[in-house]
């Protein structure tokens, strides 16, 4: 799972530690260069005074002055500000690195302006820190990304399971999203994720619209012992999802799980549907669902979903296969609304409470 955003960030760290480490160095040398020219001049200073003082100077002399100036005081100075030294990083080491991490922030899909706002965070941490001689940069690195990174993802994080804990019973939970991205799978998976947490659910086919969807539904609810409410093909979906909250109702069922038809943000036929369903059932949850792989398309639906009829937050599905990470990463920043899941596989099981530190940490390499 997001694989190569992982390298990128990661040639970014190796990045500003060159530098600095280059920094470093020539401080180093600068430093060395400097207490020997001081011990050098010292040396002379030395000499000289000698020379002066001792008019009849003899080739002992000489030697002496010169071993007095290897062990002396300037050098010595020097050489211990240097170890307790620091450098500081500038905005002006950043910017080839920087650069580059945009291009790889780009590269991975993930939104213009999340990606400004990362490397703006990353900007602010890190000029002017400053760095001992001896400390390892990588931590200094580490932490910026880290804490940038986290400060866009987490936008908007709520606890789902402890706000769907304190709902008034039935919850009722809309999905949203255009075809094939993974609504309805997402709803079988949360129907095992509901009743491993002790609440019962009911499917309810919003999705009206598609040939074989009763069908296919149906068929997740048969595998996971779940009731499911369906009409016709053709017929209206906020009936649908009524009929289901009122045998949540009368059966006691926690939670009822609304699919939608995947048609386009652009059909008005939706909207009007989704506006319907709004009114008639006034669901306590809008969720929007779409695919982690879609990337920025991901990215520019969340939004638009999110203007025409609003999300509580969204679903990611298919994060198994993607290596890019642009959308995991932009949504929450773009729209406002956290991601809440992310699907991971086909199986009912490969549903994942989304966690931000945990994604952080993901892509900073400390866990697989
Ligand atoms: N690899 C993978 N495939 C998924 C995931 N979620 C859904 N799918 C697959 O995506 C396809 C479309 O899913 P479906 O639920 O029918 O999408 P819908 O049209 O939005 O309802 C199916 O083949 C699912 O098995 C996931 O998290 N990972
Ligand atoms: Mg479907």
């Amino acid at each position: 799972m997001f694989d190569s955003l992982k390298d990128k960030l990661g040639s970014f760290r190796k990045d500003v530690e060159e530098t600095t480490e280059e920094k470093a160095e020539e401080a180093e040398a600068t430093a060395e260069a400097e207490a020997e020219a001081e011990a050098k001049a010292d040396a002379e200073a030395k000499a000289d005074a000698d020379a002066a003082t001792e008019e009849s100077v003899d080739a002992e002399s000489d030697s002496e002055s010169d071993e007095s100036a290897s062990s002396g005081g300037g050098f010595a100075q020097k050489a211990k500000s240097f170890a307790k030294g620091e450098i500081v990083i500038e905005e002006q080491d950043l910017e080839d690195p920087l650069w580059e991490l945009e291009m790889a922030l780009l590269e991975s899909d993930v939104e213009m302006s999340v990606a400004q706002e990362i490397l703006d965070n990353i900007r602010e941490d890190l000029v002017g820190a400053t760095r001992s001689f001896n400390s390892e940069t990588a931590d200094v690195v580490e932490q910026a990304l880290h804490d940038s990174l986290l400060k866009v993802i987490s936008v908007g994080q709520f606890d789902f399971d402890q706000r769907i804990a304190e709902a008034d019973k039935p919850v009722t939970i809309i999905f949203t999203g255009v075809n094939g991205v993974g609504k309805t799978t997402t709803i079988a998976k949360l129907s095992k994720y509901f009743e491993e947490r002790g609440l019962s659910a009911v499917l309810a086919n919003g999705d009206t619209y598609r040939a074989g969807a009763n069908e296919q539904i149906q068929e997740h609810a048969d595998n996971l012992d779940k009731k499911l409410i369906a009409h016709e093909q053709g017929g209206d979906p906020a009936a649908v999802i009524y009929d289901a909250v009122e045998y949540a109702d009368s059966h006691d069922i926690d939670v009822v799980l609304g699919d939608t038809a995947g048609r386009l943000h652009t059909d008005e036929g939706l909207m009007d549907q989704l506006e319907k369903i709004g009114r008639v059932v006034g669901p306590d949850m809008t969720l929007f669902v779409d695919e982690a792989v879609a990337g920025q398309d991901a990215v520019q639906r969340a939004k638009q979903f999110n203007d025409a009829a609003e999300i509580d937050g969204a679903i990611l599905t298919k994060a198994d296969a993607d290596s890019q990470g642009g959308a995991a990463i932009s949504i929450a920043h773009v729209t406002g609304k956290p991601i809440l899941f992310l699907g991971t596989g086909q199986g009912y099981d490969h549903i994942e409470k989304f966690d931000p530190e945990q994604l952080v940490d993901r892509l900073l390499g400390d866990e697989e």
